[in-house]
């Protein structure tokens, strides 16, 4: 079986669901997890699914995906906007990398509308909510060599 697909989630996306519904819907992490589990399971791929608020822990965690992962899906939250050290740590990864985000950022202020992790993604999604988690798996496991 291959390496697993690793879905790294930034600060406060452990809130999905339960504010701000107008920009971020209903959905919470923990539906988004299940779907993505639902969906790797059906390329029989396996998961490792992480949320965390702190830079330094998605540093680590991203260091790890580095040796064990096959791919990376990453939505860094407002850390795509500040973070050269997710950065630095995404640049050292060989696996294909897809950012997501759930909304639009580019409709929204104009710090949102630039992220470090892009220059380093094989592709990004952004505006089509918890679906973009979906299509990032399937743009990955187009990619992810067997
Ligand atoms: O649209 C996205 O997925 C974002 O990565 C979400 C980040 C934001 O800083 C990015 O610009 C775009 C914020 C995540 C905060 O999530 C919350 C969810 C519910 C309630 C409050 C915050």
């Amino acid at each position: 079986m291959a390496q697993a697909v690793y879905i790294i989630n930034g600060p406060n996306l452990n809130l999905l669901g339960s504010r701000e519904p107008e920009i971020y819907g209903t959905t919470t992490l923990a539906d988004i997890e299940a779907a993505c589990a639902s969906k790797l399971n059906s390329y029989d791929l396996p998961m490792s699914f992480f949320q965390s608020n702190d830079e330094g822990e998605l540093v680590s965690i991203i260091q790890t995906a580095r040796l064990e992962a096959s791919g990376v899906i990453i939505n860094a939250a407002a850390y795509s906007h500040t973070s050269v050290a997710i950065l630095d740590a995404l640049q050292s990864l060989s696996q294909p990398i897809i950012e997501v985000h759930l909304s639009n950022i580019y409709a929204r202020e104009s710090f949102r509308h630039h992220s470090h992790i892009s220059q380093v993604a094989t592709g990004v999604i952004c505006g089509l909510g918890a679906q973009g988690y979906e299509m990032a798996i399937d743009a990955l496991a187009k990619r992810i060599k067997p």
